[in-house]
């Protein structure tokens, strides 16, 4: 399988995140990629390519002009304010109910377009986000052009990214602006099924109205774990989309043997869909030892997930998005790609 990637996402590094009462350095960081590369070499993945340069029009396929614009833009207008060095992250969040805009104020911008104080923004934010669209739609034409599989290993991360708010470690939601341009390109439908530990808002939001695009997801259940306000099996779509939005919210400690029967059940799902491509947002902070998530997951384990996703026979799009037990975090990664292409 190709796996598409570009060095530009490096200078996304150095900023610090809030756990609960402390300020920790950031868990998403530059040697994620790095392990994960290594790994794929190891397991005898040596097609590995830089990603073609897109221009910015896919974006706003899917995020607003004013988002896109703040995602540009906050860094240096940050940097003008308060001089090199830092990050820029919002100190307020909007209320519900009453009409807000920004104003030329970044801390408007960061109030309106951001809805944790997980997205932070260093001067190389913009070059990484851009790097992993690239990447992404990159590995999406690939696909596109009837090559099977493809593996966009990028950072930063999408699915929690709405059209026009940022916010766990997601800035531009790569999987659905893939989604939207393998449609724009002649695709009739599109499944996206969401591994990762965390449940993707962003994504299910984009296309919560839309039957054209399949959202399936299997992660820890909002009542316990972040994003705490989204992800319910009760959420299955809203108009056209009604039953086009399938939750799977499962306890903390979830293993395998109750993990992989809500993969079955979002595969069937999958197939019944009948899409023209399936993108899979790849996250495994489903292993047991990784410091932001809580299941229980086992390095084996992730083999099989990558085999029964092959069963499906469906050209894949695998769209990198969390995973953050550095030394198991390679290995993992790599499984899933192993395990898809029958190793
Ligand atoms: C793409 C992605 O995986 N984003 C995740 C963002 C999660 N940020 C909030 C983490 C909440 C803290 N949970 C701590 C659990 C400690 N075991
Ligand atoms: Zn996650």
């Amino acid at each position: 399988m190709r796996v598409f990637h570009s060095n530009d996402h490096r200078g996304h590094a150095g900023a610090k995140e809030m756990r609960y009462d402390q300020l920790i350095p950031m868990c998403e960081s530059p040697d994620r990629i790095d392990t994960i590369l290594a790994a794929l070499g190891d397991q005898g993945h040596r097609d590995i390519v830089e990603a073609a340069r897109f221009d910015i029009a896919p974006v706003l396929r899917v995020h607003t002009p004013g988002f896109v614009d703040f995602l540009e833009r906050c860094w240096p207008l940050w940097e003008s304010e308060f001089g090199p060095g830092g990050f820029a992250t919002a100190y307020m969040f909007g209320m519900r109910g009453m009409d807000q805009a920004p104003n030329a104020s970044v801390h408007s911008m960061l109030s309106c377009y951001t809805f944790d104080v997980c997205v932070p923004f260093v001067a190389g934010t913009w070059t990484a986000i851009r790097s992993a669209v690239d990447a992404t739609l990159s590995a999406a034409a690939h696909v596109a052009a009837g090559n099977g599989a493809a593996f966009a290993l990028c950072r930063p991360p999408g699915h929690h990214a709405s059209s026009d708010l940022a916010g766990g470690y997601c800035y531009v939601n790569n999987a659905a602006v893939a989604a939207q341009r393998l449609l724009d390109g002649g695709a009739s439908r599109i499944a996206i099924l969401d591994v990762d530990y965390h449940h993707g808002n962003g994504t299910q939001s984009i296309f919560y109205e839309r039957s054209d695009v399949l959202y399936a997801s299997i992660h820890a259940t909002p009542e316990r774990e972040y994003p705490f306000l989204l992800g319910y099996r009760h959420e299955t779509g809203r108009g056209r989309g009604e039953g086009f939005n399938f939750n799977q919210p499962l306890p903390l400690g979830t293993r395998l043997e109750s993990y992989r029967p809500a993969l079955a059940a979002a595969l069937q799902r999958v197939r019944a869909h009948e899409p023209d491509v399936l993108i899979v947002s790849l996250g495994v902070d489903t292993y047991a030892k990784d410091p932001v998530g809580g299941f229980a997951l086992e390095t084996p384990d992730f083999v099989r997930i990558g085999a029964d996703i092959a069963a499906l026979n469906l050209p894949t799009l695998f769209v990198m998005e969390g995973g953050y037990a550095i030394a198991e975090l390679g290995v993992n990664t790599a499984n899933v790609i192993t395990g898809f292409a029958g190793g």
